[in-house]
């Protein structure tokens, strides 16, 4: 669309379950849109990881919910565009009903995890580790890099004297527990 001009007439519906088929998780694909400048709508679903179709579930995973709705926050809403559930009952829920239940569990997935996902905004849960992790692209070499300026040349002149580069952890596993601690604790 950019290519072609139309990035300012258009904006993408992205699908819950179009990740999932193709092999990404929807957080991802709406970061990717929203950074763009590109999210426009989201078809609030979820598919099945283990079966390769478009199986358009009802959304109940809290944290699939919670990390979209951190990415639809992040993007300021989704102004004129919004969530579709783009789902349907399994084969073997055949009664009316079993509609109620599909759309109030969906509904109730998407509330709670816009909950989860304002506290995460509002505390700078992830945005200040992020900046903490990549500070070092502020100034010195990482800006230089970030900039454009640096060439192979002066990356080379920056390292060829250093014995070894002090890496810091990336917090994986401290970043998950946050996240289920907001999950479990945000009324
Ligand atoms: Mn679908």
């Amino acid at each position: 669309m950019k290519t072609y001009g139309l990035a300012d007439r258009f904006k993408l519906n992205l699908e819950a379950n179009h990740a999932t088929l193709a092999g990404h998780t929807f957080e991802h694909e709406l970061y990717v849109s929203r950074i763009h400048g590109m999210l426009g709508s989201v078809d609030a679903n979820q598919g099945d990881p283990l079966l390769g179709w478009d199986t358009d579930e009802f959304p109940t995973d809290m944290y699939s919910a919670t990390l979209a709705m951190y990415q639809v926050l992040k993007n300021g809403g989704l102004h004129s565009g919004g969530l579709n559930f783009d789902a349907k009952v399994r084969r073997a829920s055949m009664t009316p009903i079993d509609l109620f239940y599909g759309y109030i569990v969906g509904m109730d997935s998407f509330a709670r995890g816009l909950k989860v996902a304002a506290k995460l905004v509002e505390e700078r849960v992830f945005d200040s580790f992020i900046e903490e992790r990549y500070r070092s692209y502020q100034s010195g070499i990482g800006q230089e890099i970030v900039s454009g300026k640096a060439t192979l040349q002066s990356l080379e002149d920056y390292i060829i004297d250093k014995k070894f580069a002090v890496t810091t952890s990336g917090r994986q596993e401290l970043l998950l527990a946050k996240l289920n601690q907001y999950l479990l604790e945000v009324e």
